[in-house]
Formats: structure tokens, sequence, C-alpha cells
């Protein structure tokens, strides 16, 4: 029986959550739709019990939740665009598949659940860095969707005693991060593009920033959470990330260096959504979880374009 279950576990953080409990020799469960997470992904994983399904079917919830202890909610549908191009999707594969995670992990006997919060719960606000005291200001319909993820983990605290934990993730970015489709994310596919010398496209005037956070701090943020005492984290929500930001432009800069590419970015109009500056103030992780970032963003970047290197063909 397995004690833990990955949610999205076919997915980039999913997997990368799940490789890290196998091997701490951990019994773990993923499931996984396969909508946008990849079979491939979980070469390396075959330890794991693999269940395909759709949160979104209270059966998969059910199935999928039985004789856990603790749930990683990593399944979602990410990306901005994506959900202003069909905010229907994004709301049945993060909002209704929470609930239905949530009411199935209840029913279940789980423990705790801790759950993939988003950054993009803060909105455009000019406030720099962004603290959890700060009201949300959700501005896409996916920021809206996480959020109410957010506030179901709550109240399944309150209301029935779940011990779920929040993590605000901050753009996070690192290997097996899917670079091949318009909604993937811009590390992902600036590396790609650049190590191929096809040029990339920055929206807006490059001058936006974010708090780009490598895998393994986020990884790291997760296996605290699942341990930490109850009386420090249920109910709570915190942001993961490293504190520190860049702009887009500087980021072109160093991944020229990395990838060798020597062309100009394209320049193109902002996204609809799209907020202007990010930034994590990680005091309150680091004093509930103890956390501290483990990776820099250029020795993260770095790694990043080296896995991009060897996995990419084209
Ligand atoms: C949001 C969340 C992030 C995570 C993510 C999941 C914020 C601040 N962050 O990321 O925490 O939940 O959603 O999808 O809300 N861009 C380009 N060229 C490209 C692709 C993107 O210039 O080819 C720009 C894009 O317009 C944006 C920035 O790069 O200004 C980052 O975009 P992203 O899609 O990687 O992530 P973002 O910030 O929407």
């Amino acid at each position: 029986m397995a004690k833990y279950l990955v949610t999205g576990a076919a997915g980039f953080i999913g997997r990368s959550i799940a490789a890290a409990l196998l091997a701490r020799g951990e019994s773990v469960r993923g499931v996984d739709s396969l909508i946008t997470g990849k079979r491939s992904n979980l070469i390396g994983l075959e330890a794991m019990e693999f269940l395909e399904g759709d949160l979104a079917d209270p059966a998969v919830c059910v199935q999928a939740c039985h004789g856990v202890e603790i749930i990683f909610h990593e399944a979602a549908l990410a990306s901005v665009p994506r959900s202003v191009a069909d905010p229907i999707s994004t709301n049945r594969n993060c909002v209704t598949a929470t609930l239905n995670l949530l009411v199935a992990a209840r029913a279940a006997g789980v423990r705790r659940v801790v759950y993939a919060g988003s950054s993009s719960a803060y909105g455009d606000t000019p406030t720099l860095p962004k603290h959890e005291g700060m009201l949300p200001n959700p501005i896409s319909p996916y920021a809206v969707a996480k959020l109410a993820g957010e506030h179901y983990m709550q109240a399944f605290a309150r209301v029935y005693g779940l011990e779920t934990v929040v993590l605000r993730y901050f753009n996070v970015f690192g290997p097996y991060q899917d670079p091949t489709s318009h909604y993937s994310g811009v590390l992902a596919i600036f590396c790609r593009r650049m190590l191929a010398g096809d040029q990339p496209t920055i929206y807006g005037d490059g001058g936006q920033s974010r708090d780009f956070t490598y895998i393994d701090n986020v990884v790291h943020a997760n296996l605290l959470a699942a341990a930490a005492p109850a009386e420090m984290v249920a109910g709570r929500m915190m942001n993961a990330a490293t504190g520190s930001r860049i702009t887009l432009n500087d980021t072109f800069r160093i991944l020229c260096d990395l990838t060798g590419y020597q062309g100009q970015p394209a320049y193109a109009p902002p996204r609809a959504g799209d907020i202007r500056d990010s930034l994590a103030d990680i005091s309150r992780a680091r004093e509930l979880l103890g956390y501290t970032p483990l990776i820099d963003f250029r020795e993260g970047l770095r790694r990043t374009v080296e896995w991009y290197r060897t996995t990419q063909t084209a």
C-alpha cells in the first residue's frame, strides 16, 4: 500500500517530487490524466504505482486516495494564456479536480495534503516582495482557479481537520519541464529554442521580472511541508521561491552565454493576464518549515540548459 500519493506524477513538478520520495525508499502512488503529463516522464519511476486517470472524475480520486497518508497535489492545467483561451478546462482541471480530491482524501482518512499554489494569486499589485499577508488579487482565470484550490485547502483544514498545507510556487523551472507547448514556461521554451539556434519571442518589453525557482528548491519545500509538525503548518499557506528576481531581458542574456545563441530576441505585444513583477518574501517558509533555497537561479539555469542539451534532439 502506498504511503504517498503524487497527483500530476507524469508532469514536471509531480515527477520530480515522486523521484525524490522514491530515492528515499518511500512507497509512492502517482496519478495523472496524461492531458499535459507525459508517459516518458515516468521513465526512472518504475518503483511507483501508476494510475492513469482524471481527478475531475470522483471515482479516480477514490481509487487514488485509498490507503494513502500524505498527498502532494501537483496536478493542474498550468498556464495563464491557456486559461485565457479556455477558462472552463482550467476550472475543471484545477478547481473541480481539487475539490474531488479533497472529498476523497477526507473519506479515505488521508492525514495531510500539500497543495501546489501559484504566485499568480498575488496579481499585479506594485508591492514587492509579495508576502502571504497581502490580499489576493488574481487577474487571470488560471490565478482564480489556483486560488480557489487554496481556499478549499484552508476550508478542509478548518471544517474537517484535514492537515492541508499550501505552498505558493513562484515560476518553477528545471529538468522535465515540457518545452514543446506554446503554453510551456518561458525558460523551458527559451532553452529549447536557443539551443536549437531559433529566435525566442519576448512578450512585452522584457522588463518584466520573475522569482524563477529551480525545481530542487520546490521539491525540498514539499518534503519539509510533509514532515513539519501539524501545529506549525496545518491550514497554513506560504511562498516557495528563492526571494530574488530577474527580468526576462537579463535572463535572455544569461541564456545566450549558456546556450551559445548569438541572435536577438523578437519582441511581441504583452500577453493578456500577464503580471509585470513577481518576487517572494520567503520568511514564512523559513520560519515554519526551516526552508532555505538550495540552488540559486544561475546554477539552476545552468543545470537546466545542460539537461535540455542532452535530452532534446531538436
Ligand atoms: C504563472 C505564475 C507561476 C506559475 C505559472 C504556471 C505569476 C507571476 N507566475 O507564471 O507561479 O503558476 O503561471 O503556468 O503569475 N513569455 C515570453 N515568451 C514566451 C513565453 C512567456 O516572453 O515564449 C513571458 C510571459 O509573457 C511572462 C513571462 O514570460 O511575462 C513568464 O511567463 P510564463 O508563462 O513562463 O509564466 P507566468 O509568469 O505566467
